[in-house]
């Protein structure tokens, strides 16, 4: 049987109110929930006490994902690149007061004018890396940056751009391994062969290898059996979670069966 520790993400009542959300936060049949920085959901002093109370109340253990919507680490501009930044670290100090496991986030975009500065987006994804690690560290928080599609202009698409990342940054920062961006880019078992040791937080969802679809475990084309085979092979005893926004009770259920 495997440790894995199977959670859910919150992202699939995202366009709900925000104390909606939380209610649901008693009846989810997991502790290991990952809240959402994000949108109508983002944190605040009221938020943040709501979140720590329902913890104690449950016995739950959180991870925090980072806002995505409009931020971009690699951004060429710096007004825009220092308010992504900034949002991002308020968003790390949020990951600290709610007691979160681990912070999330996504890497940097290219930008329409990327082509002109060949390298720079990538320069300044590692440079903005080691700026949040840093302030992670200070204030305690563990981090993990997540593989993104190309379909959609993200860096850090294959398990060869971390281990560049590794060469330029020297640290060990720990990947979130989202299935889902990854078999959109045929990446999955290369993630396994070659950074496996890296990953320290998976996202689970499926799709049918065109979109970003978020559908449930098991309804799209990613091959399950294998993926669970694989975490218990490698002893995997870190969080894998649900990112669907479809079918959740399912989702958990069938990844807790695979991975006994
Ligand atoms: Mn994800």
């Amino acid at each position: 049987m495997s440790k894995a520790k199977v959670g859910v993400s919150m992202l699939y009542c995202l366009s709900e109110p925000f104390d909606r959300m939380v209610k649901r936060l008693s009846t989810q049949d997991t502790p290991y929930i990952e809240i959402l920085d994000e949108g109508t959901h983002d944190l605040n002093r009221t938020r943040i006490t709501q979140l720590k109370e329902a913890a104690k109340s449950y016995s739950l253990e959180y991870s925090l994902h980072a806002p995505f919507a409009d931020i971009n680490i690699a951004s060429p501009i710096k007004p825009m690149l220092n308010a992504s930044l900034k949002r991002l670290k308020q968003s790390l100090h949020n990951a600290s007061a709610i007691d979160a496991k681990l912070w999330v986030f996504h890497p940097g975009q290219r930008t329409g004018i990327g082509q002109f500065y060949p390298g720079a987006d990538f320069k300044q994804t590692c440079q903005s890396i080691q700026e949040l690690y840093r302030e992670a560290e200070e204030l305690g928080v563990n981090i993990a940056l997540e593989n993104l599609p190309a379909k959609y202009w993200f860096l850090m698409n294959s398990p060869q751009e971390f281990l560049r990342m590794y060469r330029e940054t020297n640290l060990p920062i720990g990947i979130t391994l989202d299935l889902g961006h990854a078999n959109l880019e045929g990446q999955i078992q290369p993630f396994f062969d070659l950074v496996a040791d890296k990953i320290i937080h998976i996202h689970a969802s499926d799709n049918d290898g065109s979109d970003d679809q978020h559908l449930g475990v098991g309804e799209g084309k990613i091959d399950y059996e294998w993926l669970t085979g694989t975490l218990k092979k490698i002893g995997y005893n870190k969080t894998i979670i649900v990112e669907s926004i479809t079918n959740i009770p399912q989702s958990l259920q069938k990844l807790k069966q695979l991975l006994l």
